[in-house]
């Protein structure tokens, strides 16, 4: 793993109609020929993201889109693929000309806008077409930093860049720490990551490895056990773990084994507050005691994989939600985008981890959920709930506890 996560990256999205110059902004942002350009409207047909760093920044993601005027049965669904990059970004650049600037970008502003995302225009092509004054003052008026540049000549192309940079310093993308805040200097934090048929081959998982580094870079010590060595490595420290974190699904098991006075959570929960919010997923994870018979329930996955035959999220959590309820409830699976999809039946979403995806996606889902006024939680959350051990898994977080009442 020696690269950054996507994840973890400023996303950037290139917007605009076609043939404005998106394709030619990006290869001259990157400085390589990332997208293909020509005069032909319609070039770009689906989304090229490309990752690389800007120096100020850091890595970014740039994703280049095709032309959001586009029309007919397949520009209709390139449009829908170009609005799709819009919900995972989190800095847009909308490109467009001095003399095509109008009503097609306002309107592009306002959805951008409207989705949480930071917005700069890009007035592309000043060789062939003079400076628009009135354009200009508009696009001034509706608070949105501007830079008039030729990606031909190359004209003004530092200021796009430099607008990009302070722009983006100002986001967040991801808190800068994983377990940072709830370890201390020099402390052990012993893991617990079950090696089972679905690890993969070699190697740890995503998660993992990040917090093993995150722990490192705060300068605390990792142990990496399976769930059976807990109790003999437990009983060879001279000093307990200040922290012990486990995979969700060994939850149970481990916070038997984990002495009292030991902090405990998952690596599903400390990377809820990445990209989620946990507070959200407590709230939320009560409205399993009210579920009736008959009630849905969504399990939301950011990533399309190829089910494993005891799947957590399509044969474990029904499963566990089912005994823990008693109530006959009915379960539906949503891998991918949730926003196309109509929630407003379901009396739960429960979301994955969502390791594969941005805080930015993340908050999308919640807001989509927010908006049918229905409660959210995540897998790690509920599952230990369901297990009756959440409030040990939510030790470390007090202020979160304290949302489970007594
Ligand atoms: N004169 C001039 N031409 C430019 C400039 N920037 C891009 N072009 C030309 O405009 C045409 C379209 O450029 P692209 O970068 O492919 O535009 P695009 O917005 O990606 O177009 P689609 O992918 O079709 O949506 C190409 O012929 C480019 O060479 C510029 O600053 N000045
Ligand atoms: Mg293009």
């Amino acid at each position: 793993m020696n690269t950054t996560p996507v994840a973890n990256r400023l996303h950037i999205g290139i917007f605009g109609k076609r043939n404005v110059g998106k394709s030619s902004f990006v290869n001259a942002l990157t400085g390589q020929s990332v997208s293909i350009v020509s005069g032909v409207a319609g070039t770009t047909t689906d989304p090229v993201g490309k990752t690389m760093e800007i120096s100020g920044i850091g890595p970014v993601y740039i994703y280049d889109t095709a032309g959001t005027d586009d029309s007919g049965e397949l520009g209709g669904m390139r449009v829908e693929r170009t609005k799709a990059i819009m919900g995972k970004i989190n800095l847009a650049v909308v490109v467009s000309t001095p003399a095509d600037f109008g009503i097609h970008e306002r309107e592009l502003l306002t959805e951008i806008q409207a989705r949480g995302s930071r917005a700069i225009v890009v007035l592309n092509k000043t060789d062939l077409f003079p400076r628009n004054l009135l354009v200009e003052e508009e696009i001034r008026q509706l608070g949105v930093p501007f830079a008039v540049v030729s990606c031909l000549t190359g004209e003004n192309l530092d200021a796009a860049k430099g607008l990009i940079v302070e722009t983006g310093k100002t986001l967040e993308v991801e808190r800068s720490t994983i377990v940072g805040d709830i370890i201390g200097h020099g402390e052990l934090v012993l893991l617990v990551v079950p090696i089972d048929l679905g690890a993969p081959k070699g190697r740890l998982i995503l998660p993992q490895v990040q917090v093993i580094r995150d722990i490192l870079d705060n300068d605390a010590a990792a142990i990496v056990v399976k769930e059976r060595e807990i109790g003999y490595v437990l009983d060879s420290l001279k000093i307990p773990p200040g922290l012990v974190i486990c995979d969700s699904q060994v939850v149970l098991k481990v916070s038997g084994d984990v002495p009292p006075g030991v902090k405990l959570t998952t690596f599903s929960i400390v990377f809820s507050r990445l990209k989620g919010d946990l507070a959200r997923f407590v709230e939320g994870v009560k409205r399993i005691d009210s579920l009736e018979d008959g009630d849905r329930v969504l399990i939301c996955e950011a990533c399309t994989h190829h089910p494993l035959a005891d799947d957590i999220g399509r044969v474990k959590i029904p499963r566990w939600i089912s005994l823990y309820t008693g109530r006959d409830l009915r379960f539906d699976i949503q891998a991918g985008p949730i926003l196309d999809r109509d929630i407003s039946d379901y009396k739960l979403l429960i979301h994955c981890g969502g390791c594969m995806i941005n805080r930015q996606e993340m908050q999308g889902r919640i807001c989509a959920a927010d908006q049918h006024a229905i409660p959210i939680t995540n897998y790690g959350v509920a599952i230990s709930y369901v297990h009756g051990v959440l409030k040990k898994a939510l030790s470390p977080f007090p202020y979160e506890q304290s949302l489970l009442g007594d």
